[in-house]
């Protein structure tokens, strides 16, 4: 009798094993803004793919909204491996990605395609060592940054003195301006223009829907200035742990992935503005000619700051920003301005 039931259990236990592909494998994916996000629906567009192309051999459980790793321990929580892959903003880390804060400089992005297009393509071009330490499986880059604001701002004089949330090179930006820039990541930053701290913030526009600040800012100036780039990083072990053919799949899926992301995060910027039209109707300015000017005569000295930045971490400034331009014009051709 004894004997039947463990026959029994290893016969059931058999053909557990069977009914899933022997490499099956679950991979943790943490990301830190809310799941209604851009960055959160490319993650669990990526996650589907990966599932549907490696014939479910391996599986990603996605954490949204901070819950596994939070933006300001991202990037050392995959690298420790409390995750296998996380979304981290480079310009949380001011310092530590010399090579793609060249993205975030005013070169002239007019959407997040082709910004996204050309961020994977530099980086696969010049494999930076800013990443050494993670396998990078995806980026992409946000719509170009505008000003969503508590008050009207309809000049660049309006932005002076005004206190504005921007992360990184968009804190630098607002300086510029003559604005007071405050750092901070996404996540912190509705309590902060609840509570006053900041009177808004610089970013791409479908967080007025995706994070609903369309009801605390009723206005938006139109500035086209810097888009902010991101990297999706896998811990390296894991990575070096999963079979070439998952490995393929992966390394296949990143540039169609920087392509998918560009275009629904432009796509997704015009839904957020129109349903912020309706639901609490948001006035949105565009700055006279002479201010839009005015605006990028005086953003233009940060790339030379950036040269500087760049050399000192031993790259070639010069090089990076030709080959930008090069595939920058290459995207625009393939996918509009
Ligand atoms: C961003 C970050 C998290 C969720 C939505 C977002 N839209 C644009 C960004 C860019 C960014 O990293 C930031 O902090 O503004």
């Amino acid at each position: 009798m004894r004997t039947l039931a463990v026959l029994l259990a290893t016969l059931l236990f058999a053909a557990g094993l069977a009914s899933q592909p022997l490499a099956a494998r679950t991979l943790s994916y943490a990301n830190f803004p809310p799941a209604s996000t851009v960055p959160c629906v490319q993650m669990e567009r990526w996650a589907e793919e990966v599932q549907k192309r490696t014939n479910g051999a391996i599986t990603v459980k996605t954490y949204p909204g901070s819950t596994l790793l939070t933006a300001r321990n991202m990037l050392r929580g995959v690298q420790t491996g409390q995750a296998d892959i996380g979304c981290i903003s480079m310009s949380y880390q001011p310092g530590a990605f010399p090579f793609s804060f060249a993205l975030s400089q005013p070169v002239g992005f007019t959407s997040a395609t082709t910004a996204s297009v050309t961020l994977w393509k530099m980086f696969e071009k010049y494999k930076p060592q800013e990443f050494e330490a993670v396998k990078v499986v995806a980026m992409f880059t946000s719509a170009p940054s505008n000003l969503m604001s508590r008050v009207p701002v309809k000049t660049l004089d309006d932005m002076k003195g005004l206190e504005i949330r921007g992360a990184g090179n968009l804190s630098d930006v607002l300086a510029r301006l003559g604005a007071v820039p405050v750092s901070m990541p996404m996540p912190e930053t509705p309590e902060a223009v609840q509570k006053g701290v900041v009177k808004g913030l610089l970013t791409s526009f479908e967080v007025l829907k995706d994070m609903n600040f369309a009801e605390m800012c009723r206005y938006q100036t139109v500035m086209n200035l810097p888009v902010y780039p991101f990297a999706v990083i896998m811990n390296k072990r894991t990575w070096d742990s999963l079979p070439k053919d998952v490995q393929k799949v992966i390394d296949d899926l990143a540039l169609e992935q920087a392509e998918w992301t560009g275009k629904y995060w432009d796509a997704h910027v015009q839904t957020a503005l129109d349903w912020s039209k309706e639901t609490y109707g948001i006035e949105v300015y565009d700055l006279s000619e002479a201010d839009q000017s005015a605006m990028m005569q005086a953003v233009a000295p940060l790339i030379d700051a950036w040269k500087v930045e760049a050399r000192t971490a031993g790259l070639d400034p010069e090089a990076i920003l030709k080959d930008i331009e090069t595939f920058k014009a290459e995207a625009e051709a393939a996918y509009g301005k």
